[in-house]
């Protein structure tokens, strides 16, 4: 049976007055304790946590118009601290064909936060490698459409984010969602394909697996100005950012979020509630081996992280709440937590 069957019911943090994107999990500062960062579109807030409590750290602000998008945390420099990769594209980016991406990275130096680059020009995601560990992978923009070209394993050595090898694996339509794994020693990937399925391809990209059920995602940027043809917004006009996928153990980890609007491909949509799944791979499908119950409202991001608290690791889960009436425009999110017990 998989960890996820010890599961302890929810705790849910104080709500925070923002619609979170994302979320890390890391020892930021060396310290010896994991901190958390969330995102929301154009802040990044990093947190010690505490008796479910957030202590705030640091708030870094984008500019007007930046949109950030993603979160990821690794330690890649190797000097004990965990630096925070922000993903982030100004809304003036597909406006123009020179615009470029205001990704950034905050690490922890001389006793404080800073960016320690900033105006990096790749979509970035840090995924767990087997054989490897943590690695930042990297995809550029491209022009009138989201995603452009192959997926790199990228470098920082303290001062730059550079470019190294193309990953193997199938022809990723993006870099979000991809999670590498093992079974009998060969090398698989789970993946959200543009399609929002989860397939599996092995390492040759061979295709394996796809599933019935989409794994949709509310974090979306417009990529084209141009109704081209009735219905463009069927996907033409947005790129999605999919959730991510997490291999722990034997299993993958993912947010479900589920619509009850048919379309998922638009933009706007509702989503009701989402839940994090196990699934186990048995070598020809996905089995569904435990999931969380429906938390309501909007699944952003999630983590599974040891806090170094007794008891051992948790899944922590950032959410957009409910809007708490239909004249409500505020947003709030909260984390929820669960022990495994
Ligand atoms: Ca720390
Ligand atoms: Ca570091």
């Amino acid at each position: 049976m998989g960890w996820g069957t010890f599961l302890s019911e929810f705790t849910q943090s104080p709500p925070l007055p923002i619609k979170v994107q994302g979320m890390v999990v890391a020892d930021f500062d060396g310290d010896g304790k994991k901190e958390i960062a969330l995102i929301d579109e154009r802040s990044l807030r990093i947190y010690r946590w505490e008796e479910n409590q957030f202590k705030l750290l640091k708030r870094i602000e984008g500019s007007r118009v930046d949109r950030y998008l993603a979160v990821d945390a690794a330690d890649l420099d190797k000097d004990g601290k965990a630096e925070i990769y922000v993903t982030s594209l100004p809304e003036t980016a597909y406006q123009g064909d020179e615009d470029k991406m205001s990704s950034y990275v905050v690490a922890f130096k001389d006793g404080e936060y800073k960016v320690a680059a900033s105006g990096v020009n790749w979509f970035l995601r840090v995924v767990d490698w087997p054989g490897k560990g943590k690695v930042l992978l990297g995809q550029g923009k491209g022009v009138g459409k989201g995603f452009e070209g192959p997926i790199y394993e990228m470098s920082w050595d303290g001062k730059r984010v550079k470019e190294g090898r193309k990953i193997e694996g199938p022809k990723f339509s993006s870099v979000y969602g991809i999670a590498p794994f093992l079974k009998k020693e060969s090398l698989y990937f789970a993946y959200i394909d543009s399609d929002l399925r989860l397939k599996v391809a092995d390492a040759k990209g061979n295709f394996v697996w796809k599933s019935n059920s989409y794994y949709a995602s509310d974090i979306s940027y417009q990529t084209s100005y141009l109704m081209t043809h009735p219905g463009a917004e069927g996907g033409d006009e947005f790129s999605f950012v999919n959730v991510r996928v997490v291999v722990q153990g034997d299993e993958i980890v993912v947010v479900r979020n589920i619509s009850p609007i048919a379309n998922i491909f638009k933009r706007q949509k509702a989503f009701s509630g989402g839940e994090i799944q196990g699934l186990s791979w048995g070598g020809a499908t996905f089995q569904e081996r435990w999931k969380t119950r429906e938390i309501s409202g909007y699944v952003a991001d999630f983590s599974i992280e040891d806090l170094g608290e007794a008891g051992g690791k948790v899944l922590m889960v950032a959410v957009n709440l409910p809007k708490e009436s239909v004249f409500s425009t505020a947003s709030r999110s909260a984390v929820m937590v669960s022990r495994i017990q």
